[in-house]
């Protein structure tokens, strides 16, 4: 740290030169992250200084956190949904983990879940001494529920079904292990971190919420296809007594308990996710998945006529295939197998995808 400080100016072309080494959001074709709506921007930067972790400071605030999860829960066919605000998909997976082990009691505890879960769940599963069982995927990419069956003993604590897995955008077959949850009396996760703010607004897709019985807590990010602001993610559970045994005693603060992971959380994404909700609609959010879906067909389709196998059919706007090399500049990713991997986030429109087909016509053509 300099003795003295920079003029405003100098500071603001120094922030603004850094910010110019960044990709072009244009030419990213691999995140699950997109430009946030303008609603959020504006509604982030009102509740800019607010901090959830002490919500009796912040009662409209924290009262605006209260509406996101009721309108999630609606969105996910919990009318009475408890739950709160994360970071994001980590957190609420890391969360839904020590709900499960907490409340399950276990000496060896072990959780079972898809080889395709996210690396969030081998952070949590370290942080929280949990066996993790990671089962084979079959030919599409969705979890073997026969190896599932196998696999879980009296020391299960949690099973994880992904909705919108991060490589392949597939739906693990959640009804199936909705039943064996039910059956086995074991705490189910979802992570639909990616899939819950795609899945509701389209017109079929495979079960995954709520109204299946088994499922006792979801993970959703509205930083991801909710055009919110970073850091937005939600933790949903069907009882509310799940996520306060999660309370610790917080003396000092204007609450007496606190079931979060973080301390200080910030207001203002919470405030930018229920406003990109309230602004569009189920309508404009409708629209928002079509586009993306329809842009992710047209890539599809387009990638093939220049002899790019797609890997499997997405339910979600994530195209995988063959593995080819793609011209610079486009940032593209590659999976853990090897393929391809596009995500037609709201940032990739139409114009991207065309242009994208462009190159890769010039080069494969
Ligand atoms: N669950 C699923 C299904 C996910 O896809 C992700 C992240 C998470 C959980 C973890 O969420 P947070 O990263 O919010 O904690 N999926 C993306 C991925 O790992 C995140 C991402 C976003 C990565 C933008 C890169 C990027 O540029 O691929």
């Amino acid at each position: 740290m300099n003795e003295k400080g920079c003029s405003e100016d100098t500071l603001f072309e120094y922030l603004s030169g850094k910010k110019g080494e960044d990709m072009n959001p244009s030419r990213i074709l691999s995140s699950m992250c997109t430009i946030p709506h303008p609603v959020a921007v504006r509604a982030h930067i009102m509740f800019i200084e607010t901090n959830l972790g002490d919500p009796g400071l912040f009662r409209g605030t924290s009262s605006l956190e209260q509406i996101l999860i009721e309108r999630l829960g609606n969105l996910y066919s919990l009318p009475k949904a408890s739950g709160y605000a994360t970071s994001g998909g980590t957190e609420s997976n890391i969360q839904a983990l020590r709900m499960a082990k907490t409340l399950a009691d276990k000496k060896r505890p072990n959780v079972v879940l898809p080889e395709s879960a996210h690396f969030s769940f081998k952070k949590a599963c370290d942080i929280l001494c949990l066996e993790m069982r990671s089962i084979p995927v079959d030919d599409d990419f969705r979890i073997d529920i026969e190896r599932t069956k196998e696999a879980i003993d009296d020391q299960t604590c949690c099973l994880v079904g992904i909705a919108g897995t991060t490589e392949y955008g597939v739906v693990d077959p959640i009804p199936a292990l909705s039943d064996i949850a039910v059956d086995s009396g074991i705490f189910l996760h979802v992570d639909a971190a990616f899939g819950g703010m795609v899945l509701p607004f389209m017109d079929d897709h495979t079960p995954f919420d709520f109204a299946l019985p088994g499922v006792s807590s979801l993970a959703v990010d509205p930083h991801k296809m909710g055009m919110s602001t970073i850091p937005a993610g939600c933790l949903i559970v069907r009882e509310s007594e799940s996520i306060s045994s999660l309370s610790v005693e917080t003396p000092y603060l204007t609450v007496k308990q606190e079931f979060t992971l973080s301390g200080t959380r910030p207001g203002a994404p919470v405030a930018g996710a229920l406003a990109v909700l309230e602004y569009l609609g189920r309508e404009g959010m409708r629209a928002v998945v079509h586009g993306c879906m329809k842009n992710t067909w047209r890539l599809i389709d387009g990638m093939g006529t220049f002899g790019f196998r797609r890997v499997v059919t997405p339910e979600v706007n994530v195209a995988t295939f063959l593995p080819r090399e793609i011209p610079a500049p486009w940032q593209v990713s590659w999976t853990r197998r090897g393929h391809l991997r596009i995500v037609c986030m709201p940032h990739v429109t139409a114009g991207v995808i065309e242009s994208f087909l462009e190159d890769i016509g010039e080069k494969y053509a």
